[in-house]
C-alpha cells in the first residue's frame, strides 16, 4: 500500500486517504526499527511522549500510551459477551495485545491465533514485551498464514473469534469483505461470537455501514461497541460483533474483583455503555 505518512522535524504526521484532511501528528526521538516486510512496510518509533508505537505502512497500530483501551475491549467484550469461552481464535493482532488480554480468562483452553505477517510478530516480541508476553501463553498456537484461508479450514470449532486487523487498505483488506464474514460465521460453534475491528463511524462511515450490513446478513445477533483511543484517527474506535446466541451488550458472566484490578479500561458498566451510541450514529447503524 503506498505510504503518505511522513516525519517532518521529528514529528511522524499519519496521513491517508481513509481519512483525508485530517492527520494526527506525535514527536518522534528515535527510530528503533524500520523494514519492508513481504507485505508491508513495518516502522517502529520512541515517542517523546507516548512511549513506543508501532507503525505499519504508515498507520499508527499502537502506542503503549493508550493501547490497553484497544486490546481490552477488543477482547474483553467478546470474550465477556460468550457464557463460556473455551476454545477461541484470534486473526491479526502481530503484537500480541489481544492474546495477552484473552489469557486472562483462565476458562479457555486453546487459543489459536493466526497472523499472516511473522515480522510483526518477531519486531513487537523484540520490542514490547510487555504486549508479546501473549505468545508466552502454553494455549496459544501461532499460526503464519492468512486468516481468511485459516477460517475456511476450520469449520465449528471456535467460541469466539477475535479479529484485530489494520485498515481495509493494503493486507487487511479482504478482511473487511463478507466472503471473510462467512468464513467466520461457518468456523464458529452452534451458539459462539465474532467481534472485529470497526474502525470509527466519525472517520469512516462507509465502513462501518457495510460491516454493519453484512454482520446483520449473516448474524440473528448484531452490535456495535465504541470507545475512545486518543491516537487512533478522531480519537475513537469501533468494533463490530455478530452472535449466533449470546446477548452482546452486556457481560454474560461475573468479572471477578480480581480480574478486574488487572485492568484500566473495561468494567462491565463500560461494556453496557460502549454499545449505547451517539443519535447519528445508531441511525445509521440502524438504517443498514
Ligand atoms: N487505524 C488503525 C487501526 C488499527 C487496529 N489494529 C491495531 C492492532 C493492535 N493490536
Amino acid at each position: 500500500m503506498k505510504n503518505y505518512s511522513k516525519i517532518i522535524d521529528g514529528w511522524f504526521s499519519e496521513i491517508c486517504p481513509m481519512w483525508q484532511g485530517i492527520s494526527l501528528s506525535l514527536k518522534i526521538d528515535k527510530v528503533l526499527y524500520s523494514n519492508k516486510s513481504k507485505y508491508q512496510q513495518i516502522d517502529l518509533f520512541e515517542t517523546t511522549n507516548h512511549g513506543k508505537m508501532l507503525v505499519l505502512d504508515g498507520i499508527i497500530q499502537l502506542t503503549q500510551s493508550d493501547e490497553f483501551a484497544y486490546q481490552e475491549m477488543l477482547a474483553h467484550v467478546p470474550l465477556f459477551a460468550h457464557p463460556n469461552p473455551e476454545t477461541i481464535l484470534v486473526i491479526g493482532g502481530g503484537d500480541g495485545g489481544i492474546l495477552r488480554e484473552a489469557g486472562r480468562h483462565k476458562g479457555i483452553k486453546q487459543i489459536d491465533f493466526c497472523e499472516i505477517d511473522e515480522e510483526v510478530i518477531n519486531v513487537c516480541k523484540k520490542f514490547l514485551p510487555e504486549m508479546a508476553c501473549g505468545f508466552d501463553d502454553p494455549r496459544v498456537t501461532v499460526h503464519v498464514c492468512d486468516g481468511n484461508e485459516f477460517v475456511n479450514q476450520h469449520k465449528n470449532q471456535y467460541d469466539v473469534i477475535i479479529v484485530d486487523s489494520s485498515d481495509p487498505i493494503g493486507p487487511g483488506e479482504a478482511l473487511f469483505e463478507e466472503p471473510f464474514y462467512k468464513g467466520l460465521k461457518g468456523a464458529l460453534k452452534k451458539d459462539g461470537l465474532i467481534a472485529t475491528q470497526g474502525e470509527s463511524f466519525f472517520m469512516h462511515k462507509d465502513c462501518v455501514i457495510n460491516l454493519a450490513k453484512i454482520t446483520k446478513r449473516l448474524f440473528p445477533i448484531q452490535g456495535y461497541s465504541y470507545f475512545l483511543v486518543p491516537t487512533y484517527p478522531g480519537g475513537n474506535i469501533g468494533i463490530c460483533l455478530g452472535s449466533l446466541g449470546p446477548k452482546l451488550n452486556q457481560p454474560n458472566r461475573p468479572v471477578s474483583d480480581e480480574f478486574q484490578e488487572q485492568l484500566k479500561y473495561y468494567t462491565p458498566e463500560i461494556h453496557e455503555a460502549s454499545f449505547v451510541l451517539p443519535y447519528f450514529a445508531k441511525k445509521m447503524l440502524d438504517e443498514a
